[in-house]
C-alpha cells in the first residue's frame, strides 16, 4: 500500500513538473520585415505580453524576400510583402488564407484603403495593410546646391552637375527604377509596351552615367555621410534620416512617383499561426499602430491610429501627399509573365 502510495506521488510529481514546464516554455515566432520598418519597443513589449521570442529578419526588396522564403530552412511566420508580391505569394498558394474572427483590431482599418488593396488581394483574404508610401529623391543640402534641386523632377539625376561625381545611386528594384524613367516620360509605371519600354531604357541610359550604384539600403548612412550626395529613396526611410539631420531634404518629383502598400501576410506553412494572429492584431491595435507610424514616418492605412497622429505627421505632405499629387501616382502592380521584360530593361542598365 506504502509502495503504491509513493509510486502515484511520483507520478504527481512528475506531471505537474512536465506541465509547469510546458507553461513556461517560450514559443518563437519568426517575422520577415523590411529595414527600419517597425519600433523595436513594440517587440518588446508584444514578447512580454504573450510570454514568446520574436525571432525578427530583414530584406531590402522583395524579390530578396521572395527568395529567402522560397529557400531557406528557417520558416516564417510574418512576412510584409508590398501588394504586387501578395497576388505573386498567393498564387503560389503560400499564404494562409485570414480568420477575421481571430483579428479584433481589423474594424480599425481605414475602408478606402481596403478597398484599394483589394487590387492586389480580392477580399482582402490574405493580407492586412500594414503602411503605404512613395519613392521619390532624398539628397544632401551641402552636397547639391538649391537650384539643382529646383527642377523637381526626376531628371535631376541627370543633371550635369553630378557627371563623372559618383555620388548618385537607385534603389535595387526593378519597378523603382524603371518605373521611375516611365514616369518621367508621361507613361503608365505599369506600362509594358514596346515604345514604352523604349523611352524607359533611353532615360535609364543618360541616368546611368550618373548612378554609382543600384542598392535600396546603404543611401540611409551614406546620403548622411556625405559618402552619396543625392538617391533614390522611400520617403518614409528618407524622413527617419531627415529627423537627425536637418541638412537632408527630399522631394517628390513633379512628374509623379511609385506609390506601394506593403501588407502583413501569414504564411501558410507557420507552424505559429496563433501567435502570428496575434502579432498582426498587436500591429493593428490603434494606439499601437499609431506609435508604430510615428517611429517608422510611413504613412498608417489605420484609421483610427491615423486620428491620433502628431500634427506633424498627420501635415507632413511627404508622408500624405495632397489628392492632386497621389493622382499623378501608380500603384505597382503585379504583371505576371510581362514582368520579364521589365526585368530585361534593369539588368541592361545594371551591366553597363
Ligand atoms: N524601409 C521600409 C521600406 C519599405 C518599402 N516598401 C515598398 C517597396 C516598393 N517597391
Amino acid at each position: 500500500m506504502r509502495k503504491m502510495l509513493i509510486i502515484m506521488l511520483t507520478g504527481l510529481i512528475l506531471i505537474g513538473v512536465v506541465f509547469s514546464g510546458c507553461k513556461t516554455k517560450q514559443r518563437t515566432l519568426y517575422i520577415f520585415n523590411w529595414s527600419d520598418y517597425i519600433d523595436p519597443e513594440l517587440l518588446q513589449q508584444f514578447e512580454k505580453a504573450n510570454n514568446c521570442k520574436v525571432k525578427y529578419s530583414t530584406y531590402d526588396s522583395n524579390e530578396n524576400m521572395l527568395t529567402k522564403i522560397k529557400s531557406s530552412r528557417e520558416s516564417f511566420d510574418v512576412v510584409f510583402p508590398s501588394g504586387d508580391h501578395v497576388s505573386i505569394l498567393a498564387a503560389a498558394s503560400m499564404l494562409e488564407p485570414l480568420d477575421r474572427k481571430k483579428l479584433s483590431n481589423f474594424p480599425n482599418l481605414d475602408p478606402t484603403l481596403l478597398k484599394m488593396a483589394e487590387s492586389f488581394d480580392p477580399g482582402n483574404q490574405y493580407s492586412v495593410p500594414y503602411f503605404w508610401g512613395l519613392t521619390g529623391l532624398i539628397y544632401h543640402k551641402k552636397n547639391v546646391p538649391a537650384e539643382v534641386i529646383a527642377d523637381s523632377s526626376w531628371n535631376i539625376l541627370a543633371n550635369p552637375y553630378f557627371n563623372a561625381k559618383n555620388r548618385v545611386t537607385m534603389l535595387d528594384d526593378a519597378r523603382e527604377v524603371v518605373g521611375a524613367a516611365l514616369i518621367s516620360k508621361g507613361f503608365d509605371l505599369n506600362d509594358t509596351s514596346e515604345n514604352a519600354l523604349k523611352a524607359a531604357s533611353e532615360v535609364l541610359a543618360v541616368w546611368d552615367k550618373n548612378i554609382t550604384q543600384y542598392d535600396s539600403d546603404s543611401y540611409k548612412n551614406e546620403v548622411p555621410d556625405g559618402t552619396t550626395w543625392m538617391a533614390q529613396a522611400y520617403n518614409g526611410d528618407a524622413l527617419q534620416q531627415m529627423a537627425e539631420n536637418p541638412e537632408l531634404g527630399f522631394i517628390l518629383p513633379k512628374e509623379g512617383s511609385s506609390l506601394w502598400m506593403d501588407n502583413m501576410v501569414i504564411l501558410k506553412s507557420s507552424s505559429n499561426k496563433d501567435l502570428a494572429y496575434k502579432f498582426l492584431d498587436f500591429l493593428m491595435d490603434a494606439e499601437n499602430a499609431r506609435i508604430n507610424a510615428q517611429y517608422t514616418q510611413y504613412a498608417t492605412p489605420n484609421k483610427a491610429a491615423g486620428d491620433m497622429l502628431d500634427p506633424e505627421i498627420k501635415n507632413n505632405v511627404l508622408i500624405y501627399p495632397p489628392r492632386s499629387y497621389l493622382d499623378k501616382c501608380f500603384m505597382i502592380k503585379s504583371l505576371g509573365d510581362k514582368i520579364k521584360a521589365i526585368d530585361t530593361v534593369f539588368e541592361k542598365i545594371k551591366m553597363f
